[in-house]
């Protein structure tokens, strides 16, 4: 029974421990719904039921966690700190049923009391915490380390608003503010008690001290209280429990009662709500920081606490400082929390009184760095006035850090000497600015990116100085997906299929899925593969019946491309394709054989004006042609709103056809293209990040690789890339381009969209679009030929699953744990 309001009156009062796992599961709902949540339990809500279902599950996981806690004591193990700005982990619910392996008694629960896990589970409403592959990839990382059992700590900040909640209206996009708390916090644990005061602003106060050291220290700063809020992270049935603890932002205010006996009580509450505010929302920018003091203080904010707590934790050890590397790393993701290396210096020198060169001897041993973006635009920099005024202490160790290191350049390349003004910490022009790329590398003894591609890029352009004066900093940690969520979890059907083949072993030694090649050639196994993609395709076109009132046919091939809205992803170039398609199937009825069923979804930066243009364009497209009646079931278009977690555990395992079609040498891995090539879909996809990782491990036949190389992309743009040509030379180009600048999907705004194809023609076409395009059309009709003959296309979607294994973030993990870390399982 699924009713919203009532459940089966067989519920009760709590009664004596029983004995079953699924009885003591339904006592310990029914005693959350009366004690923890006030609710009478002869008839709890379903929401009421979904949050003393998470409360009964958090009760078992703050066990496992203080035992994991006490193991991890017992041993002094190497810590790993995984300092992350975002963390993107989705619903908890079924991942934590899955890992603590109460699937079935959490079924049989719900069921004694009227309800089912899978309405139950939709009750959910998942934290937003991240922008997209960032914040994922360290939500995935944390599942695996986990699951390998790795002295590891997740750290963040607790935003009250995550990412917005993106609506579409009219065709546009529209931002809604995302309050995922007001359900209250079932999975977590505030602890008040852990608090850490941040210091911001103020003046630097140089003194000398009696035994004659010259000293330091920040006069009149502001001080915000940073409020531990801990988050549980199973591993897969261990028994191994991990905390990503997520600072909020409290005001020192409260911890000074005398404040409010000044009689300015207006003012101090100003204050406070001034003070909060640090983590109040979530930058919404991926890959194009806005530069806003605010997001300086939050970077900051995040890092203090964070440092003061691992530093806690060192002291009670009450051993040297010099044994600081040796048990702890600190894992930079991004430059995000780059800042940690000043702070780690500032307490270092001038609280701890080590010498510069023993505190750098420590800082460079302890901090790890990964890059994620080779995008010009998303390497962040900060105005050095910003710095000093927020945290001038910072910018001296900066500055003096910068001074020693240019030093030794100086001596490495006596030759050079312009590379001291590309390597410097401070970029030095009409305006000075601090880069925390560089101060990243410099102050890290590792340096990685996320694909072997995107690391060969770092090596050879973007970090090429570098790269020379610290060779042995760099090396590549390819990206990985848990297995858990993008396959077991989003995919039970199929997951339940593969195990019934080659055992469950697979969920934590992805490799496995290897045994399932004897029997791509299998009819029976063929059919029940088929099978469950065409019911979970029937599951999906049902959704975008219910949200879109379009119906669309489960057969038809399911061609997706799901993703942050970015001009280097190249929703566009997608968009010109199904605008031809339309026009090949208007012109010449009959060309078009295999129908398709496009569907897109991702959140533009609310500030990225082209982005959310590309959007409105591609609802109006989709207007157009789900409304010409010429078209039938050949074509439909869908944008399904507010692409997020949830969403994708949806759309992921209803795809046919993956669209991975960045620029060549733009998207540092990506890590869309795994989740879906693991659930059996085919990539579309251009030469770049992971898809070229994927294509050596699927094979060259699975999937359907174009476009141009990033050397070809770099070559042409040398040479003077000239976009017209390619409008000139291509007539069903031109046609296309035509209509979207003549208004034909904007009859009633005839020059809505012209700026789009402007920027293509007339403004250097950045992203090589019409040079890709021609290429992007041959292998879409390759595509479409391929998925006419079904038994050829279902060999190949297993194929795809079959040699996915590589990219498990297990693997990831576990190569950063060896290589960088040096830290095992406890
Ligand atoms: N990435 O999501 C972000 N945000 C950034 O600010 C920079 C990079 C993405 O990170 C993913 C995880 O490494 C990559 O797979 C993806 O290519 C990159 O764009």
């Amino acid at each position: 029974m699924t009713s919203q309001n009532s459940g089966n009156r067989k519920s009760r009062l709590p009664e004596a421990p029983a004995t079953r796992p699924a009885e003591s599961l339904k006592q310990d709902i029914l005693r959350h719904v009366l004690y923890s949540l006030g609710r009478d339990t002869e008839r709890p809500d379903r929401q009421t039921v979904f949050r003393a279902l998470a409360l009964s599950l958090r009760d078992r996981l703050v066990e496992k966690w203080i035992a994991s806690q006490r193991d991890i004591y017992s041993r002094s193990s190497k810590r790993v700190y995984y300092l992350s700005l975002e963390f993107l982990p989705g619903p908890f619910l079924r991942e934590n049923l899955i890992a603590l392996g109460l699937e079935n008694e959490a079924r049989e629960a719900l069921t004694d009391m009227g309800f089912g896990l899978d309405d139950v589970a939709d009750e959910e409403y998942e934290p937003g915490l991240g922008n997209g592959g960032l914040g994922r990839l360290a939500s995935c990382y944390l599942d695996s380390m986990a699951t390998l059992r790795l002295p590891a700590y997740g750290y963040g900040i607790h935003y009250a608003y995550g990412i917005f909640y993106q609506l579409i209206k009219e065709g546009r996009q529209v931002e809604r503010a995302d309050n995922w708390l007001r359900g209250g916090t079932h999975w977590e644990f505030e602890r008040s008690h852990y608090v850490h005061p941040v210091r911001f602003y103020g003046q630097v106060r140089e003194w000398v001290d009696e035994q004659g050291r010259l000293r330091h220290s920040l006069e009149n700063a502001t001080t915000v209280m940073a409020m531990a809020c801990d988050m549980f992270i199973p591993g897969h049935k261990n028994d191994y429990v991990l905390n990503m603890r997520l600072w909020a932002a409290k005001t020192s205010r409260e911890f000074e009662f005398s404040f409010f006996n000044t009689g300015d009580y207006i003012g101090a509450v100003e204050e406070k709500i001034r003070d909060e505010n640090i983590s109040m929302v979530l930058y919404p920018n991926d890959e194009a920081p806005e530069g806003k003091e605010l997001r300086l203080k939050q970077q900051f904010f995040l890092v203090s606490a964070t440092i003061q707590d691992i530093v806690r934790r060192f002291r009670k050890k009450g051993i040297a400082w010099d044994q600081l590397p040796r048990k702890n790393v600190i894992h930079l993701n991004e430059t995000h929390p780059a800042v940690a290396i000043p702070e780690l210096m500032r307490i270092l020198v001038d609280e701890e009184l080590l010498t510069w060169e023993e505190a750098w001897y420590i800082c460079v041993r302890t901090f790890a760095y990964t890059n994620h973006t080779v995008l010009p635009e998303a390497l962040e920099v900060w105005p050095e006035d910003l710095f000093r005024r927020l945290l001038p202490r910072h910018l001296q160790i900066i500055h003096e850090i910068n001074r020693r290191f240019l030093h030794d350049v100086r001596r490495q390349f006596p030759n050079d000497p312009n590379i001291l003004g590309r390597v410097s910490l401070v970029h030095e022009g009409e305006s000075r600015w601090v880069r925390m790329s560089h101060l990243a590398i410099v102050g890290s003894f590792s340096v990685n990116g996320v694909s072997a591609h995107h690391s060969e890029i770092l090596k050879e352009s973007v970090f090429h100085d570098f790269y020379k004066i610290f060779p042995e900093r760099f090396n590549n940690k390819t990206n990985g997906i848990t297995p858990r969520r993008w396959l077991r979890q989003c995919n039970p059907t199929l997951a339940w299929l593969i195990t019934e083949h080659i055992g469950p072993e697979w969920l934590t030694d992805l490799a496995q899925l290897k045994k399932l090649e004897p029997y791509v050639n299998s009819e029976g196994f063929h059919r029940a593969w088929m099978e469950v993609r065409l019911r979970n395709k029937h599951k999906l076109a049902e959704y975008i019946r219910d949200k879109n009132g379009i119906t669309v046919m489960p057969e038809s091939l399911f061609d997706v491309h799901v993703k942050r809205f970015h001009e280097y992803k190249r929703q566009l170039l997608n968009v010109l394709h199904v605008i031809a398609l339309y026009n090949r199937i208007r012109s010449s009825p009959g060309s078009v054989t295999v129908p398709r069923t496009y569907i897109f979804g991702g959140k533009a930066a609310p500030g990225y004006y082209m982005a959310k243009h590309i959007i409105r364009l591609i609802n109006s497209v989709a207007y157009t042609i789900n409304t010409d009646p010429r078209v039938g079931d050949l074509l439909k278009v869908v944008f399904l709103q507010n692409y997020c977690v949830t969403l994708a555990e949806r759309i992921i395992p209803a795809t046919d056809l993956s669209e991975q079609i960045s620029t060549a040498g733009m998207e540092a891995s990506g890590t869309g293209n795994m989740k879906f090539a693991l659930n059996g879909a085919i990539t579309i996809g251009t030469h770049d990040g992971a898809n070229i990782e994927i294509m050596e491990h699927v094979g060259n036949e699975n999937l359907f690789l174009f476009g141009l190389l990033s050397h070809e992309v770099n070559e042409m743009r040398s040479q003077g890339y000239n976009p017209r040509l390619f409008y000139e030379r291509d007539s069903e180009l031109r046609e296309v381009l035509d209509m979207i600048a003549g208004g034909f999907f904007s009859p009633s705004e005839p020059h809505l969209f012209r700026d789009v194809v402007e920027s293509l023609l007339n403004h250097g076409d950045r992203y090589m679009v019409l040079a890709d395009f021609r290429s992007y059309v041959y292998r879409q009709q390759d595509a479409a030929n391929a998925f006419m003959d079904q038994a050829a296309w279902a060999r190949m979607s297993m194929l795809n699953t079959s040699r996915m294994g590589f990219f498990s973030s297990d693997r990831a993990v576990d190569e950063y744990a060896k290589d960088i870390w040096g830290v095992s399982g406890v």
